[in-house]
């Protein structure tokens, strides 16, 4: 993990510390100087940290707001997959930061959370509603050793990792609904989206985009009807620090399946937690209306559906809309 900004060098200083640490000590123990330690302190106020400050005693942490800080998110998360974690408090897009930081040479393993994005984006050029505050927008930056057709199972498992963390945390019946959506009694709760830069054979990184609605207490108008959140399913709000990591560790243990097995490892799980398994569904291709009953879910992360006439078609991905869960 690389070394954490001055601020969160301050906030760890302060909450190791009963009672009130001086300015002067704080820019002895951090290296740092007194108006660095001071320009911190109001940084870390302006964040929404209540700090107490006494003349001649020095500074006091009374509390903290549910930031998205890489000081925050580390508590209690060892030996993590998670090399760099790079937090703003407000971006485009995570999954385009992710890009331009992949492209300068991040390593596997960085994350990039933001408390708004200003242009949040879903799959086929949608938008992806990501207000500051109340949801988790973040994206992880990998470079695995695989070829194109396997970057699905990340999708997948990502989806797997959101749907286990959220019933873990909230004891909420989290599903998948294939192949990147997490419902909560059929309304969306999470989006993921997948980007991958890569050659014909071999893929140079990929990015996974995961947006979950935390504390969202109302949605615009175009998706009330079939979005929710962790707020509005259970009556109260949830620490998205807390949120996160839950899907770190939920990721981690996968991740580890995922590359020494592949996709198929996931499926047993996947097929079980996945909504769309067992329904009508229907969606169109190559102009033409397809309508059956999905049946599983194929190593390339591909939906098995079974058509009227006894066939089996592969959907690799578009528009599938699931009978009884919202559409597009
Ligand atoms: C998705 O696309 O569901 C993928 C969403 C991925 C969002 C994350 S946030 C972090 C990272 N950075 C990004 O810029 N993106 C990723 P899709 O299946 O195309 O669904 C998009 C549709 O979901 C929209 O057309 C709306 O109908 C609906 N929608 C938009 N915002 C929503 C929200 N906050 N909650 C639930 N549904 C939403």
């Amino acid at each position: 993990m690389e070394s954490m900004d001055t601020k969160e060098k301050v906030l760890r200083a302060l909450k190791e510390t009963d009672g009130y640490l001086s300015g002067e000590v704080l820019s002895r123990q951090l290296g740092i100087s007194r108006a660095a330690v001071w320009k911190a302190i109001s940084s870390l106020r302006e964040m929404g940290c209540r700090i107490d400050s006494v003349t001649h005693r020095g500074y006091r942490l009374l509390g903290i707001p549910d930031l998205l800080t890489g000081e925050a998110l580390l508590e209690g998360l060892e030996d993590t997959f998670v090399t760099r974690i790079c937090a703003m408090k407000q971006v485009d897009s995570t999954n385009n930061e992710a890009k331009r930081q992949a492209q300068l040479g991040a390593p596997a393993g960085s994350l990039f959370v933001a408390e708004e994005q200003t242009g949040g984006k879903g799959r086929l050029g949608r938008q992806w509603s990501s207000p500051s505050g109340t949801g988790l927008w973040c994206s992880l930056l990998l470079r695995p050793k695989a070829v194109p057709e396997q970057v699905t199972g990340l999708t997948l498992l990502a989806g797997l990792a959101v749907a286990r963390s959220i019933r873990a945390l909230t004891g909420l019946n989290a599903q998948i609904k294939w192949p990147n959506d997490v419902v909560v009694e059929g309304r969306k709760l999470c989006g993921i989206l997948t980007e991958m830069a890569a050659e014909m054979e071999s893929v140079e990184y990929v990015v996974v985009g995961v947006g979950i609605n935390v504390n969202t207490q109302s949605f615009p108008e175009e998706i009330a009807k079939k979005a929710t959140s962790l707020l509005l399913e259970t009556g109260k709000s949830w620490r998205r620090v807390q949120v996160l990591r839950q899907f770190l560790l939920e990721t981690q243990a996968l991740l580890g399946e995922w590359e020494s097995q592949g996709t198929a490892a996931l499926l047993p799980a996947y097929t079980a937690d996945c909504v769309t398994i067992g329904r009508q569904v229907s969606t169109h291709r190559g102009g033409r209306f397809l309508t059956g009953k999905a049946e599983g879910i194929t190593d390339t992360g591909e939906l098995l559906v079974r058509l009227a006439n006894g066939s089996l078609e592969t959907i690799n991905s578009g528009e599938v809309s699931v009978q009884g869960i919202y559409g597009e």
